[in-house]
């Protein structure tokens, strides 16, 4: 393959060059994007600011999240929520009611509670390859999942770690894989400052109810069996969305078909986008605007740009290997294709009904999976990408080792 990939160092020394945008202060200083939401346990001493210091900067949030006022005033009854929240004030802020049962409004809303902002240090995250093996199937037919949403830094590669929103503290989540049929009890419990949520795409329930949002210390209970198999995203679907996606709240639930497919080496694969500000004790923070804008810092697969390149998935010749490819986006799509192979098979639905033969890219869109399959017959070096290159070079990309 003739196309490097850009090397992250040249790419945050870019990004550093090129990252105004903000408005500076009168004493020259400038304020991030977003406000920094780190790791209760993991604040340097000295970084912790005082509730007054928080509010304020909770309202620059506001500020930086144009998108907030315009979604609270298009819900029902909404309207007072966004604007008292885009106003600023600590009065206004802490005076919010918190008890909102639609999802779209809550964040908006800032936790009047006892809880410090804190900048956490990018120093306490390691970096950590996110193994993209399909886990097995449990032998329980019910699956009972509890996470947490954890506001936490992550490392996504040596140089660059980023004050995520999480589930289970990492970016993406866990791979959730179960059967077709099978039931899923599952319960978040927000462990972090603003609310948070849990949307499965393979589920079929009143959002309303099962997707509501939760504020911090609370909990959200729901049951749902996946009727069709294959690769679906998992998200928070707080408002708004843009911004809990784009900080790292998703992942993949993979579906088996209750008669299995073929023996293969199973992967998932899920793409995302990364928007950031400027350090803050050396943690980036997401940049909302930058979100807006749709011009990605980052893709990658499976939260880490370039993490297969430089530590490869591995196969035997004779292999045959299916990926399961979930984009998260949350904006752009994923043309997925393996340099040097072609797919004999790829399932736009549910796998093993309708399978298209014989393809060499599919566009896998923002909020979509699907799942392709190759004979690994040929030994060498395979890069997977996204073939939209302009994304592709920013980190989605990796090799396929057929040994
Ligand atoms: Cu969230």
């Amino acid at each position: 393959m003739s196309d490097q990939p850009i090397r992250l160092s040249e790419m945050i020394s870019n990004l550093n060059d090129n990252s105004g945008g903000e408005a500076a202060n009168a004493d020259g200083t400038r304020d991030p994007a977003v406000i920094v939401l780190g790791s209760p346990v993991a604040s340097a001493p000295g970084t912790t600011t005082n509730r007054r210091a928080f509010l304020a900067r909770a309202s620059t949030l506001s500020l930086a999240l144009p998108g907030v006022a315009a979604i609270a005033a298009c819900a029902p009854g909404g309207g007072g929520a966004g604007g008292s929240a885009a106003a600023g004030t600590a009065d206004s802020l802490s005076a919010l009611d918190l008890q909102n049962a639609n999802s779209r409004l809550d964040t908006a809303l800032v936790h009047s509670g006892t809880h410090e902002a804190t900048t956490a240090s990018g120093a306490a995250a390691p970096f950590r390859r996110y193994s993209p093996e399909l886990p097995p199937l449990s032998d329980e037919r019910t699956l009972r999942i509890h996470w947490r949403a954890q506001e936490v830094p992550v490392r996504i590669s040596e140089s660059t770690t980023v004050a995520g929103w999480t589930f289970e503290g990492d970016i993406p989540g866990p791979i959730v894989h179960c059967q077709e049929g099978d039931t899923v009890e599952f319960t978040l419990t927000n462990e972090g400052v603003v609310p948070h949520s849990m949307d499965f795409h393979a589920a079929q329930l009143d959002p309303k109810v099962a997707f509501r949002s939760v504020v911090q210390g609370d909990s959200v209970t729901f049951t749902f069996k996946p009727r069709w198999a294959g690769a679906f995203m998992y998200h928070c679907g707080t408002a708004p969305v843009l911004m809990h996606i784009g900080a790292g709240m998703y992942g993949a639930i993979i579906v088996s078909p209750r008669n299995p497919l073929p023996p293969a080496k199973e992967f998932v694969l899920v793409q995302s986008e990364f928007y950031l500000g400027d350090a803050v004790n050396g943690v980036r923070p997401f940049d909302y605007n930058k979100m807006l804008s749709t011009m990605p810092d980052f893709v990658a697969f499976n939260g880490r740009p370039n993490q297969y390149i430089d530590d490869p998935i591995r196969v035997s010749v004779g292999d045959r290997v299916r990926f399961w490819v979930v984009n998260c986006g949350p904006t752009h799509s994923c043309a997925f294709h393996v340099v040097g192979e072609q797919f004999d098979t790829m399932y736009l639905g549910a796998p093993p009904g309708t399978p298209i033969r014989g393809v060499q890219t599919f566009d896998v869109p923002a909020g979509g999976g699907m799942v392709f399959e190759l004979d690994c017959d040929v030994p060498g070096e395979f890069p997977f990408v996204n073939h939209g290159f302009g994304h592709g070079q920013k980190g989605s990309i990796g090799f396929l080792l057929v040994e």
